[in-house]
C-alpha cells in the first residue's frame, strides 16, 4: 500500500514535471538555460491552471445543465493576495509539484515569493470577499464574483525617515497568469444624457433613458478552485474601455494626445482602487466606478439567466445577489431599470423579484463610512436611475405614513433622502429597502445596526435584519501559511481537518499533554525564527524568537487604536529604564498597516510608531528586552508570515466601532491569544475559546455610549494616572521627536481635550490586562495549554460555516459540504 502510493507519487511528480518544461518552452517561450525565476513561476501557475480548467469546465456545464441556482456576490473588493500556493493547496498538489522542481534545480518556496499580491482591496472587507470565494467553491455553490479589475491595487507603502509615503501598485507589469481575458464579453455602461417618456396605447408611460455617454465593460475570469477541486467557481472583473479607441481625425491633424482624450477618461474608470475622494472629480469618478461594475454585473447575470431559463419573471427563483456592503448598492435601481423599462415588468411585480434577489450586508457603523451621493450629483450623472430612487421613496413613504406611529421625524429618519446635509441619496438606506435580508458581520454588530443606521428602518420594517458572523477560509490562514502546525493538527484530527474545522475541538483534549504542548511551541518557535529573519532582512533589527511577539496588524485608524498600544509600550519602556535589572518579560511589539493617503492622524500614528522605535530600539539600557517593530507595506502575503508567529493578538478597538474583524479570527487560530475589548466578533471569541484563555478588557459598547454623553475629555483620566499622564507628557514634549519636538503636540491634545475613541479612559485596564499577559507568559505549560485552546475552540470561525449560513437563511441554495468521494 505504502509503495504504491510512493510510485503513484513519483508518477504524479513526473507528470508535472513534463509538464511544466512544456509550459515553459510553448507557452513563456524560454528555455531551460534562459529562465528566470518569473518564467519558472508562471510556467507552474499554467500547469496549475490547466487542471483547473478541466474542472472549470465541468462545473460550468453541470451548473448549465442542471439549472441550479446562481449566487452572485457583488463586491467593489477581492483581496486576494497570491494565488500559486492557494491552487496547488487547493488541487492537492502542493508536494508533487515541489518534487517536480527540485527535480528541475527550482525551489518551489522561491517561487512563491516571485508572485505579486493581487491586493484589489483595502483590508477586511475584500479579504472576506476573497475567502468567501473559496468557501463558495468549497461548498459547491454555484457562484459568481463580480468585482473591478483595477490597473493598481492599493498603494505601496514606504517609510521614510518614519513617515508613510504611498506610490503605485503595478501587480500587472508582468501579466497575469491566472486571468481570461473575455473580449466578447463586453457590455455598455451609460451615463448622463436624458430620458424619453413614450406615452403607450394602453395609457402606460415607457421611459427611454438615453445615455450621454458610455463606457464599455470588458469581462476577465480567473478560475477559483474549491477545497481538493471538486468545484470551480469564476471570479469575473470588468475592465474600462473606450467605445472608439482613438480620435483618427484629431490623430492626423496633429492632436495626438487630444485624440486619446476619450480613451484616458474611459479607462479612468478601473485605473484605481479606491482613487481619493476628497474632491468632487474624485467622488464622481468613485461612482462611476460602482455604477460601472453593477450594470455590467446585471446585465452579465441577466442575460444568463435569459440564456438558461427563458423569462426574466423567474429571475428570483434562480438568482441571489449578495451586495457587499452599499458600495454596489446602484444595483437595485439599476435592476428596476432593467425590469421595468427593458422588460415591461410592471413596476410592484419588479419591486418584488428585487427584493427577492438581492441581500445586503453591512460592514461599518462609522459614519464617515456610510455612503451618500449628492442628488445634483445622481441626476447628472445617472437621470434615469434618480427618478426610480424618488419613486421606491415615494411607495415607502406613503405605505410608512399609515403605520399607527408614524411621525415626521421617523419619515425623515427612513427616507432614502437625507435632507438635512443638503439632499443627498442614503445608499444603505437604498440597499436595505431593496433586499429581502440585511446582514451584520459579528452578533454585537447586528445587534447594533438595530438601534443605530437602521433604528427607524428596523421599526417600519421589522425582521429583515439577521446576523451572520465572518469567518475566515482555513486553506490559506491555516494549512498554506502555517504547514508545520498543520501538520501537527492532521496527526489529532486526523486528515479531514480542512473538510470540517469543527474537528479541531478534538485537539481540547491533548492542549494539557506535555508531550503536544511540547511539539506545538516547537512548530511556533519555527514560525517565530522565520519571522524573525525577515524582519533582519528587511529591517536590520535583530529581535529574539523567544520574546512574546505582540502583534498589532491591520488598518492604522483611530478607532483601531495602535495608540493605546504605542502608549503601553512607552509605560513600559519608562519602567525598564526605571529598573533596568528587573527580570522583565523580553517582548517585540510589532505593527504593520497602512494609512489612507488623505487620513493625517493615521499617518501621524504611523510616525510615532516609527519614532518610538527607534528611540527604544536604540536604548542601552533596554539592552533588547523590548524591541519594536513597523514593518512596511503590510498586504496578504507579509500577514501570512507574522500570523503565524504571533504570541499576542491586539484587537483593542474602542467597544462598538469594530464590526467584527477577521485578522483577530486567523491570529487566534494559530495559537494567538488575544487581548482586546468586547467588540466586533471578540464576544463570540472569548464565548469559543473560553473566558480563562483570552484577555478581555475596557469600556463595554454600553459603557462607551454613556461615557461619550458625559463628554470626552480625557483629563480625569489622565489626573487618575500617574502613568499616562507621564507618558503624554514624554510624547508632547518631543521625546520620541527631539528634531521636531512639536511633532505630537496636536496627537496628545485630541486625547487630553477630545477623546472620541476613549484611549485615556481604556488605559489602565489595557495595561493591566497586560500585565496580565505577562504573568500567563511567565508559566509556559499555561501558556501554550491557552494557545492549543484557542486553535481548538476557534473551528467555529471557519468562513464554510458563515458562507453555510448565508446559503441557507438568505440565498436558499444547497450546499455539498467537501470530502473524499
Ligand atoms: C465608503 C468608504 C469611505 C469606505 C469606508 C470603509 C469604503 C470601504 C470601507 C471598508 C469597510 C467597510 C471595511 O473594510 N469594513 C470591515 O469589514 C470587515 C469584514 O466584514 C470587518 O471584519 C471589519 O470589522 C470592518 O471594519
Amino acid at each position: 500500500k505504502v509503495e504504491d502510493r510512493a510510485a503513484s507519487d513519483a508518477d504524479a511528480a513526473a507528470a508535472i514535471k513534463e509538464a511544466i518544461l512544456n509550459k515553459l518552452i510553448y507557452s513563456v517561450g524560454k528555455s531551460l538555460e534562459a529562465a528566470s525565476s518569473h518564467d519558472w513561476f508562471v510556467a507552474t501557475a499554467f500547469v496549475a491552471r490547466d487542471r483547473i480548467v478541466e474542472r472549470w469546465l465541468a462545473s460550468i456545464d453541470e451548473v448549465n445543465r442542471t439549472g441550479r441556482k446562481q449566487v452572485y456576490y457583488l463586491s467593489v473588493e477581492f483581496l486576494i493576495g497570491r494565488l500559486l500556493f492557494d491552487a496547488l493547496t487547493n488541487m492537492e498538489m502542493v508536494e508533487p509539484t515541489r518534487a517536480a522542481l527540485f527535480a528541475l534545480g527550482v525551489d518551489l518556496d522561491e517561487l512563491r515569493e516571485v508572485e505579486p499580491d493581487a491586493a484589489l482591496g483595502n483590508g477586511g472587507l475584500g479579504r472576506l470577499a476573497a475567502c468567501f470565494m473559496e468557501s463558495l467553491a468549497t461548498l459547491s455553490i454555484a457562484a459568481f464574483g463580480y468585482g473591478i479589475r483595477y490597473d493598481h491595487g492599493l498603494f505601496r507603502q514606504r517609510i521614510k525617515d518614519g513617515r508613510q509615503l504611498e506610490y503605485p501598485e503595478e501587480w500587472l507589469a508582468f501579466g497575469n497568469p491566472w486571468e481570461f481575458q473575455r473580449p466578447e464579453v463586453d457590455y455598455e455602461i451609460g451615463f448622463g444624457g436624458r430620458i424619453e417618456a413614450e406615452h403607450q396605447p394602453d395609457g402606460t408611460v415607457k421611459h427611454v433613458w438615453l445615455p450621454g455617454e458610455t463606457v464599455e465593460a470588458v469581462a476577465y475570469d480567473t478560475p477559483i478552485a474549491g477545497w481538493r477541486g471538486a468545484h470551480i467557481n469564476t471570479l469575473r472583473l470588468w475592465s474600462a474601455r473606450a467605445p472608439d479607441p482613438l480620435r483618427l481625425d484629431k490623430f492626423n491633424s496633429g492632436d495626438h494626445v487630444g485624440a486619446l482624450m476619450d480613451q484616458v477618461r474611459a479607462e479612468s474608470i478601473s485605473k484605481v482602487l479606491y482613487p481619493g475622494d476628497t474632491t468632487p472629480a474624485g467622488q464622481e469618478l468613485r461612482l462611476r466606478q460602482e455604477f460601472f461594475f453593477a450594470s455590467a454585473s446585471l446585465q452579465d447575470l441577466v442575460l444568463r439567466h435569459l440564456r438558461q431559463h427563458g423569462g426574466i419573471l423567474s429571475l428570483a427563483d434562480k438568482v441571489a445577489i449578495q451586495l457587499n456592503d452599499t458600495h454596489p448598492a446602484i444595483a437595485v435601481a439599476e435592476l428596476m431599470r432593467i425590469l421595468v423599462d427593458l422588460h415591461d415588468v410592471p413596476w410592484r411585480d419588479a419591486w418584488a423579484i428585487t427584493q427577492a434577489t438581492f441581500g445586503y450586508t453591512n460592514h461599518t457603523l462609522l459614519p464617515e463610512a456610510l455612503e451618500t451621493w449628492p442628488v445634483p450629483l445622481m441626476e447628472r450623472l445617472l437621470p434615469r436611475h434618480m427618478q426610480i430612487i424618488y419613486l421606491i421613496n415615494a411607495i415607502h413613504l406613503d405605505q410608512a405614513s399609515k403605520l399607527a406611529d408614524s411621525t415626521g421625524e421617523r419619515l425623515a429618519a427612513i427616507s432614502l433622502i437625507d435632507e438635512a446635509h443638503g439632499r443627498r441619496v442614503r445608499m444603505g438606506h437604498l440597499a436595505f429597502l431593496g433586499s429581502h435580508k440585511v446582514n451584520g458581520v459579528s452578533r454585537l454588530h447586528s445587534d447594533l445596526l438595530k438601534v443605530t443606521v437602521f433604528r427607524e428602518l428596523d421599526a417600519v420594517l421589522p425582521g429583515r435584519i439577521t446576523n451572520k458572523t465572518n469567518g475566515v477560509t482555513f486553506r490559506r490562514w491555516l494549512k498554506e501559511a502555517n504547514p508545520g502546525l498543520t501538520s501537527l493538527l492532521t496527526e489529532v484530527v486526523g486528515d479531514r481537518l480542512l473538510d470540517d474545522a469543527r474537528l479541531l475541538e478534538k485537539v481540547a483534549a491533548v492542549a494539557g499533554d506535555a508531550a503536544f504542548q511540547e511539539r506545538y511551541a516547537a512548530e511556533r518557535r519555527a514560525n517565530k525564527v522565520a519571522l524573525a529573519k525577515l524582519v533582519r532582512h528587511r529591517l536590520g533589527i535583530k529581535i529574539d524568537p523567544d520574546a512574546l511577539f505582540d502583534v498589532q496588524i491591520k488598518r492604522i485608524h483611530e478607532y483601531k487604536r495602535q495608540i493605546l498600544n504605542i502608549l503601553e509600550t512607552i509605560a513600559v519602556y519608562d519602567m525598564i529604564r526605571a529598573q533596568p535589572m528587573r527580570d522583565w518579560i523580553p517582548r517585540v511589539k510589532i505593527f504593520s498597516g497602512k494609512a489612507a493617503a488623505s487620513y493625517a492622524t493615521a499617518k501621524l500614528i504611523i510616525q510615532l510608531a516609527n519614532d518610538v522605535a527607534k528611540i527604544v530600539n536604540a536604548d542601552p539600557t533596554v539592552r533588547g528586552i523590548l524591541k519594536v517593530v513597523f514593518l512596511p507595506n503590510y498586504n496578504v502575503s507579509l500577514a501570512e508570515r507574522i500570523i503565524p508567529a504571533a504570541d499576542l493578538s491586539e484587537q483593542i478597538s474602542t467597544a462598538g466601532m469594530e464590526a467584527s474583524g477577521t485578522g483577530n479570527m486567523k491570529l487566534a487560530l494559530n495559537g494567538a491569544l488575544t487581548i482586546g475589548t468586547l467588540d466586533g466578533a471578540n464576544v463570540e471569541i472569548r464565548e469559543k475559546v473560553g473566558a480563562d484563555n483570552i484577555f478581555i478588557f475596557g469600556l463595554t459598547a454600553e459603557e462607551v455610549e454613556a461615557h461619550r454623553h458625559r463628554g470626552i475629555d480625557g483629563s480625569d483620566a489622565i489626573n487618575r494616572s500617574a502613568k499616562l499622564a507621564e507618558v503624554l507628557e514624554a510624547i508632547a514634549s518631543g521625546v520620541f521627536s527631539p528634531d521636531e519636538p512639536d511633532r505630537y503636540r496636536g496627537l496628545v491634545d485630541i486625547l487630553i481635550h477630545h477623546d472620541y475613541f476613549m484611549v485615556t479612559a481604556d488605559f489602565e485596564s489595557y495595561y493591566e490586562a497586560q500585565r496580565a499577559v505577562f504573568r500567563r507568559w511567565r508559566d509556559k505549560r499555561s501558556w501554550w495549554r491557552a494557545a492549543a485552546l484557542n486553535t481548538a475552540h476557534m473551528g467555529w470561525f471557519s468562513s464554510d460555516r458563515t458562507i453555510a449560513e448565508y446559503a441557507k437563511d438568505i440565498w436558499d441554495v444547497p450546499v455539498k459540504p467537501p470530502g473524499r468521494g
